[in-house]
Parts: structure tokens; sequence; C-alpha cells
């Protein structure tokens, strides 16, 4: 016998279990594409208390589409040994030029995510933020129908000792802070500087050399460093995100 008032009570009390966990973290993660992923592998890990939430129902952000809809990713050489550490099967195409099912690596990211302990919440949009004299301490959230249908209907915060911002190219967070924080961005104009046109050698070290604090106790990771500190776009190769990923998780691992 099946009794459905059971399943009902078993998905309510787990959710609300770890929505409820969650409302204080050390790191708030805002988007989980793969640089999103990735940090909230490598942090939860480690042992730091992690909440990722992202807006749409499929975790993934732009990888599972690939290039095109072609659902194929490429990695360099340089990410290869992050491909090994989340179990993404790839073939060498050239020397140094890795190719992946773009499918297979967003579901590898998103497993060994959860399984290292990562709370995942989908279908939630992080809407603000908030800001304590100057520093980030946590995320104001809806949920995304709430945000879809432009329902009238108040958020709920999330406190965090770090927010970082992998919300891919609108870069959101960062531009909430930029919007109504009323200071400056750790940015050369102190402003977002904004994504440039297409240069993939260019773009994807200055994503790496770009993780890092756009605000006090705010990280921005992945395409959002770019559009951040004003980078070039990189097209369909995914290694920089991944490299950024664990780069913006050590950085955070590393901060007093
Ligand atoms: C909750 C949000 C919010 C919000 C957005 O775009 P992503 O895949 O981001 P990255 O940086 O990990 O990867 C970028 C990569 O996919 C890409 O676009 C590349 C390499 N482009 C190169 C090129 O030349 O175009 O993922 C961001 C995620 C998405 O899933 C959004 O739904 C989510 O963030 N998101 N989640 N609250 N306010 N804003």
């Amino acid at each position: 016998m099946i009794e459905e008032t059971i399943i009902s009570k078993a998905i309510i009390e787990s959710y609300l279990g770890e929505l409820l966990d969650s409302v204080e973290s050390d790191v708030i993660i805002g988007g989980g594409g793969p640089s999103g992923l990735c940090a909230s592998y490598y942090l939860s890990k480690s042992g730091y208390k992690t909440t990722l939430f992202e807006r749409a129902l499929k975790l993934g952000g732009g990888m599972p589409g690939g290039g095109v809809m072609f659902n194929r990713i490429v990695v360099q050489n340089e990410a290869r040994e992050l491909l090994d550490e989340f179990g993404i099967r790839y073939k060498e195409y050239k020397p140094g030029y890795y190719v992946a099912n773009s499918l297979e690596a967003t579901a590898a990211l998103t497993d060994k995510a959860i399984k290292a302990g990562a709370k995942i919440f989908n279908l939630m949009t992080i809407e603000d933020v908030m800001v304590r004299d100057r520093f980030v301490a946590g995320v104001v959230i809806n949920w995304s129908s709430v945000e879809m249908a432009n329902l009238h209907i108040d958020p709920i915060s999330f406190k965090s000792k770090v927010v970082i911002d992998a919300t891919g190219h609108p870069c959101e967070i960062t531009r909430i802070v930029e919007n109504k924080s009323g200071g400056p961005l750790l940015t050369p104009s102190g402003k977002i500087e904004g994504e440039k046109s297409m240069w993939a050698e260019v773009a994807e070290r200055f994503t790496i050399d770009n993780t890092k604090e756009a605000y006090p106790n705010l990280y921005v990771c992945g395409m959002a460093a770019n559009a951040v500190f004003g980078g070039p776009r990189m097209g369909p190769i995914f290694g920089g995100m991944l490299l950024s990923g664990k780069r913006v998780a050590e950085i955070v691992m590393k901060k007093p």
C-alpha cells in the first residue's frame, strides 16, 4: 500500500529542513553554471557550509547547451585534471584540446557538488543582497516563479560570510551591489567594466586572473569575472570556468 500523504510529508520535511539549515552559511553562491558548481564542490569538500541558489529549473547554466546547441564542450590542457577530478570522460581532439559531452559534464559537476555536501536550491532567484557598512552580508531570495509571474511577494534573507557571484554574463549580484550599495566596486573604474568581444585565448586567462573580490565579501567567478572586470568572451571552451570555480574556492578558503 502506498499512502500519498506520507510522500507529501517526506518531501516537505526533507526540503524545509535543508532550507532552514541554510539560512546561515559560510558561503552563498549565486548561479549553478559550471563555475558555481565547481566552486560549491571544492568549498563543501573542504568543510565549508555552502549554499547555492539557481534561478532555473535545471543546473548547468550555459554548459549543457554546448556550442550552438551541439552538446559538446572543449576543455584545454590546463583544465584536464579537473575533468578527471569530476570523472568527466573526454577525447583528445588535437593536442591540448579535449572534447567532452556537455550533458555528462553538467551531471558530473552537479553530482559531485551535492555529494560533497553543497546545499543546492534550484528555482530560486537572488533578487537582492544584504549590505552592512560597505560589505556584503548575505542574499535576498525569492521563488523564480514569483519573479516570472511578476507577483508582489516579499523575499526572505540568507546570511553568509562570503557571497560568490557565479551568475555568468549578466553578473547579476555584482550589478545589484553596484546599483544599490552606494560605494565603488573593487574594479579599475569602481563600476562594472563590461564584457568584451570574443577572444578565447585572452578570455580564458582573464577569467582566472580576475576571479577575485569585487566588493568586500563579494567574489566573482566564471563569466561574471570577465563581465565585471572587463574581459572578452571565449565561446564554448569551458576550462576557464572550471579553473575559476576552483580558484574562487581557494581564495575564499585563504580568507582570514
Ligand atoms: C540565481 C541566477 C541568477 C540570480 C543568473 O551562465 P553560467 O553558465 O555561468 P558560468 O560563469 O559558470 O559559465 C559561463 C558559461 O556557461 C558561458 O556562458 C560561456 C563560457 N560563455 C562564453 C561565451 O562566449 O558566451 O551560469 C549562470 C547561472 C545560470 O544557470 C543562471 O540561471 C543563474 O546563474 N543565475 N541564479 N539568482 N539572480 N542570475
